[in-house]
């Protein structure tokens, strides 16, 4: 379903064994050295979702290779499996054309549990406007798509599930948005995840 233009939201894009083995991988990840961590913002704010990032670290608000706020361990590599997962959700959600050029090089992996919130924000630290691809595994929660103009009304609710996916490419690109809450106890008892996982994809042009 396309929320605004260039945001597709694709339900149940990942069946039952694909989310398994995203959820094994992210374990993995979640690991030291460069595992899950929590990220603090320069205004002395914490974020409640903690995060592991692959191939660029991110911090507020840029990317390196060194984990800049966490135990000093270069970031984890980027799959190649990753990128053509990717490759394949903007394909499937706003067709072949919008495929990027350049290859996605950036996971961000952001763990929700039910206190876990993300505020209003836009994603304006990678170079390129390649389309953000997103997939959440776990407890289903209320993702709030606004406009490109202002953190406040209009934005569109939806609730995004295990095994969905959305697309954030065109005019979207940079549309405010955020997760305002999680809704505990709704994962697919057959994943065994307590907490929701959402996995974004990006190019850097770095
Ligand atoms: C999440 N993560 O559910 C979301 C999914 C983040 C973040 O927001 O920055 O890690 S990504 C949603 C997204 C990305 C790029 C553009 C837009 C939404 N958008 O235009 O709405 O943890
Ligand atoms: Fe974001």
């Amino acid at each position: 379903a396309e929320v605004a233009p260039g945001a597709v939201h694709a339900p149940a894009w990942l069946d039952r064994a694909r989310q398994r083995d995203l959820l094994a991988a992210c374990r993995d990840w979640a690991r030291p050295p460069a595992g899950l961590r929590t990220v603090r913002t320069p205004g002395g704010g914490t974020m409640t979702a903690r995060q592991v990032c692959l191939g660029w670290h991110w911090y507020p608000y840029s990317y390196a290779r060194t984990v800049v706020d966490g135990d000093g361990a270069p970031v984890k590599p980027f799959p190649a499996w990753l990128g053509e997962l990717g490759r394949r959700a903007v394909a499937d959600a706003l067709g072949p054309d919008a495929v990027p050029a350049a290859p996605y090089d950036i996971a961000l992996i952001n763990f929700y549990d039910g206190d876990a919130r993300m505020g209003m924000h836009r994603d304006a630290d990678e170079r390129v406007d390649a389309p953000v691809v997103s997939l959440s595994l776990g407890d289903t929660c209320v993702f709030r798509f606004g406009n490109t103009e202002t953190r406040a009304r209009p934005y569109t609710d939806v609730e995004l599930r295990s095994g969905d996916l959305f697309v954030f490419g065109g005019p979207s690109r940079l549309a405010y948005h955020g997760v305002p809450r999680v809704r505990p106890g709704t994962a697919p008892p057959w994943l065994g995840l307590a907490g929701r996982l959402n996995i974004t994809l990006r190019v850097s042009g770095l």
